[in-house]
């Protein structure tokens, strides 16, 4: 079995390619940090980013939502006057009104991700990171907002001075979770925002020591390419918490369990200084144009693990 730890788009991207050219059995940790309640509904992004990219249903030129889907609803409550800015559409808004009436039963948030695996046919395991809620929240020099709306509704602007994953002290990650990371014969860690994606899988107690002491393989993809990022704000994260901004800067982050990273072409004058930090350096086209990339890039992965 093979873990990996995942955001949304870059991840799910990586994981298209990475279904289609191993036969091992995969558990995803996906992070859930970037989960939100808007119009009484609980979204979790990254998790339906995965399920849906898996399952072939996804919008592949945004990366999130579902393939034509039509947005009905959101416009009849603008006649009420709502502020819609999360494009929530008509099919993806039957995913969360089922994750929500579940979850008011009394479900968990991993069974319920498990019924929606389930119900659109991927095979791959997909575990949400934790079954208590944690929210990522952003402090900017304009205030103090979740990480959605400073990404989504204010389009990532203001200085970034502080990420706080808001619940994170009473959190547990599932035992899955945990038993994964164990059990596996390789870990990957996808092209995902290493601050907020990863870093909220990461802040969890447990997952980075059992990343630490496990003897199987760690590869990581870098999620940034000539210092800036192919989606998404970790350039203006990692800036902002005076972070290195590049895979550099990455590699640093994840060196206490890394063994190897990839990165970019582009990168290639990196190279040795990563490989100062104590990892194998894999040095590779990473930007995922279409299957063929992808499906390369898993490869890779695959090599640096020896599996
Ligand atoms: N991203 C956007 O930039 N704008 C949206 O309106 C938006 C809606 C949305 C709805 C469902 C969903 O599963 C994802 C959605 N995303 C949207 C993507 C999401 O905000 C982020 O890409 C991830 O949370 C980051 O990993």
């Amino acid at each position: 079995m093979i873990a990996t730890l995942a955001g949304g788009v870059g991840a799910a991207r990586f994981l298209e390619g990475l279904v289609r050219v191993t036969r091992e059995e995969l558990s995803i940790i996906v992070n859930t940090g970037d989960d939100i309640e808007l119009l009484g509904l609980h979204i979790s992004p990254d998790v339906d980013i995965v399920i849906y990219t898996l399952a072939g249903i996804v919008d592949s030129e945004k990366g999130w939502g579902v393939k034509g889907d039509t947005f009905h609803c959101l416009d009849a409550l603008k006649r009420y006057g709502c502020d819609v800015w999360f494009m929530l559409g008509d099919q993806d808004l039957a995913t969360h009104l089922h994750r929500t009436l579940l979850l008011k039963k009394g479900k968990k948030l991993s069974e319920i991700t498990d019924e929606e695996r389930s119900a659109f046919g991927v095979e791959a395991r997909i575990l949400p990171m934790t079954d208590d809620r944690v929210e990522t929240m952003v402090i900017t020099d304009e205030g103090k907002m979740h990480f959605q709306e400073y990404m989504v509704k204010r389009k990532a602007q203001g200085k970034v001075l502080k990420v706080i994953f808001k619940g994170i002290e009473r959190a547990r990650p599932t035992d899955d979770v945990i038993n994964s990371i164990k059990r596996a014969k390789g870990i990957i860690v996808c092209p995902s925002n290493p601050i907020v994606s990863i870093g909220a899988i990461l802040s969890l107690p447990d997952v980075r020591e059992s990343l630490r002491a496990t003897k199987a393989k760690i590869v990581g993809v870098s999620p940034l390419i000539a210092g800036a990022p192919v989606k998404g704000p970790a350039d203006k994260l990692m800036g902002g918490l005076g972070m290195r901004v590049s895979a550099y800067g990455v590699a640093e982050l994840y060196q206490d369990f890394l063994d190897a990273f990839i990165i970019d072409n582009l990168d290639l004058d990196l190279k040795d200084r990563i490989e100062a930090l104590g990892m194998r350096v894999l040095v590779t086209d990473t930007i995922m144009k279409g299957l063929k990339e992808k499906m390369n890039l898993a490869r890779v992965a695959l090599e640096a693990l020896g599996v």
